[in-house]
């Protein structure tokens, strides 16, 4: 049965969404984009992507309003609540596989409260996996497939106009049982054409309470082939660089929004070598200080490289090297070699810039053999590094071509790609295998650990490292859950005018967190919030003769 149809524009039609973009000047559309909430352990910093589509809805005319569930609570009525308000014609989200049951039931909600908004989704996840997608869930009404921007400045004039979604590139939606993809969008060739982006849309300081490094992507694209790789499908082998100057535009852009931390999110952003000696040579020029960190390749640096990166501020590389099998590298399409990320750590440490590496297990046709190469690989290096699971993403080569490798897939349950259990198999090592070689691997840093948050739990001495280790650990999460739970808006407005304003809040917020983590006491609680308040991120207002705590 043949079902998905590929469709191209025609002069009329272009015509056509031209002049209903020229309408829209009078008449902004409405666009809620929603950032689906994801858990603390990977790192909740400022949404890229989706504040990349906020700023090319708004470069098409639309008024956008952003629902931040990352770092707010998602509730169906606080959701209804939102799209009430704002009543807005288009509702759209972003989600990687792992969370794509979230994106897509919240879009499904969306669609119930108000039934006459057109739903999209974008993102990694629903680019490769559209078609089943648009089958099953018939309350999404598009997929935008791939890089948006181009696609949005084409479809949001015209998105009310269904009749001619068939002319716009880039996406596809469900009509008379069929699924329809339109003709296929064309990389954006000058990243500097691209607005930058709309930030200015997030709640900043509730971001700057959490502390993690904010993202910046300088390129798109790269040039290699690594077989459990989407992100390269998403961006195009050949690399487009955003021109230096714009690049450190935006750098200050986040430094006068307070941020001093930042990593260069790019797929592999030491691929040209001298580009990057004249960005480190921008920023030192323009005196900028802040610190920075990047991902990388152990074939992409020597040490004048390092040297330059690490004197404009450069504090850590990421390298993906994988394995510790050069058979399993090969496989893989991985391209580098063990020599070479030996070299790489070897010089980073010279250039005294911290370095950690990636180790993928359940890699297809590993072995216990393959497993314990990487292993003595990985310790060998002495460096920071840890294990990740496969998970065979749509649209990876190894997905789309399974049967070609020693490799089971055994679950299509997307909840479960998220990297943290094997949910492969090969020849040689069942799920379970996969899972006890990481579990042993982490054992004796898990003991470590938890002999860490003993110790201070009992008010044990402890090196101030340490200390300040799990005083860390636990701010961060007292923090997500604040922010995560809505828990100042909860528990903020105090019923009644108070000169203990501060102890009635730490109370009740203690007397739930506490449930969760007992050291969150009240007197830790408080603590941390007297911390809030010296910093201005949170305030005890009075509203008609009621004391109410708000973040600012
Ligand atoms: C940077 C990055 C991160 C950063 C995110 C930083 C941040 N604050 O944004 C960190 C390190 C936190 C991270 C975490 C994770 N990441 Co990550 N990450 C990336 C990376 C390298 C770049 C993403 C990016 O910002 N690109 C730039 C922006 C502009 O592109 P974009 O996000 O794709 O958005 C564009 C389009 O997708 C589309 N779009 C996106 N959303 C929407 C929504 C609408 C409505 C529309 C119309 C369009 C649209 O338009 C955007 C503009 O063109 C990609 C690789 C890649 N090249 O895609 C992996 C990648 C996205 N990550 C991946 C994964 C798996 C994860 C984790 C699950 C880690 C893990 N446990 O394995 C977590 C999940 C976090 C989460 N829920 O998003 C996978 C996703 C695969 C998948 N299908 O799930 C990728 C593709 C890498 C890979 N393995 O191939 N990641
Ligand atoms: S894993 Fe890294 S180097 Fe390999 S294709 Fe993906 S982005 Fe490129």
């Amino acid at each position: 049965m043949i079902s998905v149809k590929v469709l191209t524009p025609n002069n009329k039609e272009r015509q056509s969404f031209l002049d209903e973009g020229k309408n829209m000047q009078d008449h902004p559309i409405r666009i809620a984009l929603i950032a689906p909430p994801y858990p603390l352990s990977e790192f909740p910093s400022p949404p890229l992507g989706i504040c990349y589509v906020a700023a090319a809805c708004e470069k098409a005319g639309a008024q956008v309003q952003l629902f931040d569930y990352i770092i707010s609570e998602y509730r169906p009525e606080k959701l209804k609540q939102a799209l009430d308000t704002f009543q807005p014609h288009v509702v759209g989200t972003t989600s990687v596989t792992m969370n794509f049951k979230k994106a897509a039931d919240i879009l499904k909600r969306a669609k119930t409260f108000h039934p006459h908004v057109i739903t999209m989704m974008g993102g990694p996840h629903v680019s490769f996996d559209y078609d089943t997608v648009l089958r099953n869930i018939q309350e999404i009404d598009i997929v935008v497939i791939g890089e948006a921007e181009k696609t949005l400045l084409e479809l949001i004039p015209t998105i009310r106009n269904r009749t001619l979604w068939p002319s716009i590139p880039g996406i596809a939606f469900y009509e008379n049982e069929c699924v329809v993809v339109t003709k296929t969008q064309s990389l954006i060739e000058d990243l500097d054409d691209l607005p930058l982006p709309a930030r200015h849309l997030l709640n900043i300081p509730k971001y700057h309470t959490l502390g993690f490094p904010i993202s910046i992507i300088t390129s798109r694209g790269c040039p290699n082939q690594c077989i459990f790789c989407q992100g390269r499908r998403m961006v195009g082998q050949k690399v487009r660089y955003r021109s230096i100057e714009n690049v450190v535009d935006e750098i200050e852009m986040l430094m006068e929004m307070g941020f001093e931390i930042i990593n260069i999110a790019d797929d592999l952003f030491t691929v040209s070598k001298g580009r990057v000696i004249q960005f480190c040579e921008l920023i030192k020029k323009r005196n900028i200080s802040f610190v920075w960190s990047a991902f990388s390749r152990v074939n992409t640096v020597d040490s004048e490289i390092l040297d330059v990166m690490k004197s404009a501020g450069c504090y850590a590389v990421s390298f993906g090297i994988e394995s510790g099998n050069s058979d399993m590298l090969k496989c893989i399409r991985k391209g580098i070699t063990l020599s070479q990320a030996t070299n790489a750590i070897k010089i980073c440490k010279s250039a005294g810039i911290r370095t950690h590496a990636s180790f993928m297990v359940g890699l297809p046709g590993e072995t216990l053999q393959t497993l314990n190469d990487s292993l003595s690989f990985a310790d060998s290096l002495d460096i920071e590094y840890g294990f990740h699971f496969l998970a065979p993403f749509p649209g990876t080569t190894l997905r789309e071509n399974i049967d070609e490798y020693d490799l089971e897939i055994l679950t299509h349950d997307w909840n479960q790609y998220d990297a943290n259990r094997a949910i492969v198999r090969t020849s040689a090592l069942s799920s379970s295998d996969i899972n006890r070689f990481v579990d042993n691997w982490s054992k004796e840093q898990d003991e470590l650990w938890n002999q860490l948050l003993q110790a201070y739990s009992q008010s044990s001495a402890l090196q101030p490292y340490d200390k300040a280790l799990v005083e860390e650990h636990y701010k961060r999460q007292f923090i997500f859950w604040l922010l995560s739970e809505d828990l100042i808006e909860k528990m903020g407005p105090l019923g009644e005018q108070t000169e203990n304003a501060l102890d009635i809040l730490s109370e009740r917020i203690s007397s739930h967190v506490s449930k969760k983590e007992p050291m969150m006491t009240s007197s830790f609680v408080k603590k941390h919030l007297t911390e809030l308040i010296e910093k201005q991120f949170i305030e005890c207002v009075l509203e008609t003769s009621t004391h109410i705590w708000k973040w600012k």
